[in-house]
């Protein structure tokens, strides 16, 4: 197990300081990577950056309903991650996986028409922020329940295994859900059943306003892999090419050694829990540190890659200008599509049909009795 980090102190924000002011990166030197790779990271961290906002404005303007939580402050970590992956490897997520949807391949015009609960949407509009799923991409969801993605990814592992295929399961989640009934049962039997499968906990400090110190007996998340002997690393979420990196690595022994792993990432989650979520059981000291440049991923890979003369005043000016087209044009489209048919509601609920399934509205008679 790699302990490379060794948090300092209890409570709260002294917790999280001590997480970020211990973590040793292992960040690769610039001069190594393309700089065409390097651009491409930069501009789809800057895309779901802008997409987020783009999201919490609409939130607020009601064009979009339901919950939403957004990847603001984990662009790193989502890219980084998603970079990992290879095309044919599966991705399961939480409810806050806008970012992660784009990142897999799904187009920012499905992702907001989606949100915007309309026909074009990715799950055809009857998902909304929380359900993203495409076949395709293979991000198999989007779950609102915490926690319930992880028997899900677990099974799809079992799959893949039990078909002879080299895929790879990765499981996203966020630290609050390490101590939920199915994180244990499903890292069991991973484990027991040496699954293909990589569980990253994206630790941004906080479930919902619970803390990690308050709520996890054991706060370093990376070793709570080790009840099941299943190995665990930590990242810091806010590096783009150290959270590829670590994961590439951990992607493929999973792959060659058929077996789980655990990976925990750390970055801030700059806003509430969700879009009206005003985040007030945070401590101003906790608040200054969320919003800290200095812990803001894009501001920082952005300043890394102009210091390497990567990222020029004009190729900055060039990305933001692409971006904000590309996020203005996505809700352009979401705008302009058509909203289902109340009659479609129950179209897509299974796979495959289901002989009593109830396809009663609420407004049927049968209800008003
Ligand atoms: C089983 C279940 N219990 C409670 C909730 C309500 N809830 C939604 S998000 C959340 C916090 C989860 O925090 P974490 O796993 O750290 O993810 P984050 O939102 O920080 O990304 C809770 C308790 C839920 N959706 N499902």
């Amino acid at each position: 197990m790699a302990d490379t980090a060794k948090p300092k102190g209890g409570g709260t924000a002294k917790g999280s300081r001590g997480r970020r002011q211990n973590q040793k990166n292992e960040s690769p030197n610039l001069a190594d990577e393309s700089s065409k790779d390097l651009l491409d990271h930069y501009r789809r961290m800057l895309l779901i950056r802008r997409f987020e906002e783009r999201t919490g404005q609409a939130y607020t303007q009601a064009r979009i309903g339901g919950y939403c939580h957004l990847n603001l402050g984990e662009e790193a970590t989502v890219i980084g991650l998603t970079s990992a992956l290879h095309e044919r490897d599966y991705l399961f997520t939480n409810y806050r996986e806008h970012g992660y949807a784009i990142a897999k391949g799904m187009s920012p015009r499905g992702v907001m028409a989606e949100l915007y609960g309309r026909t074009t949407g990715v799950s055809k509009g009857w998902g909304g922020s929380m359900h993203m799923f495409d076949t395709e991409t293979r991000l198999l969801g989007g779950y609102g329940i915490v926690g319930g993605q992880l028997p899900l990814a677990t099974g799809a592992a079992l799959a893949v295994t039990y078909r002879g295929g080299d895929e790879v399961v990765m499981c996203q989640m966020g630290d609050g859900t390490t101590n939920i009934g199915a994180w244990h049962e499903s890292l069991n039997i991973a484990s027991l059943w040496n699954l293909p499968i990589v569980y990253v906990v994206v630790n941004n400090f906080t479930g919902m306003g619970t803390t990690v110190e308050m709520a996890s007996a054991e706060p370093d998340l990376y070793k709570r892999g080790s009840a099941f002997r299943i190995e665990g690393k930590r990242v810091d979420g806010r590096d783009v090419l150290a959270v590829r990196d670590t994961t590439t690595e951990l992607v493929e022994r999973a792959r060659s050694e058929q077996r789980p792993f655990l990976l925990e990432a750390f970055s801030y989650r700059m806003k509430g829990h969700s879009v009206v979520d005003p985040a007030k059981y945070r401590t101003q000291e906790q608040a200054d540190e969320a919003r800290d440049r200095a812990n803001d991923p894009v501001a920082i890979f952005a300043e890394k890659l102009e210091e390497a003369g990567v990222l020029t005043e004009d190729t900055k000016k060039e990305i933001a200008d692409s971006v904000r087209e590309e996020v203005a044009d996505a809700a352009d489209f979401a705008e302009n599509s058509p909203h289902p048919d109340v009659s479609t509601l129950f179209d897509y609920t299974y796979a495959t049909p289901v002989a009593n399934e109830s396809k009663r509205m609420p407004a049927d008679p049968v209800f008003a009795e």
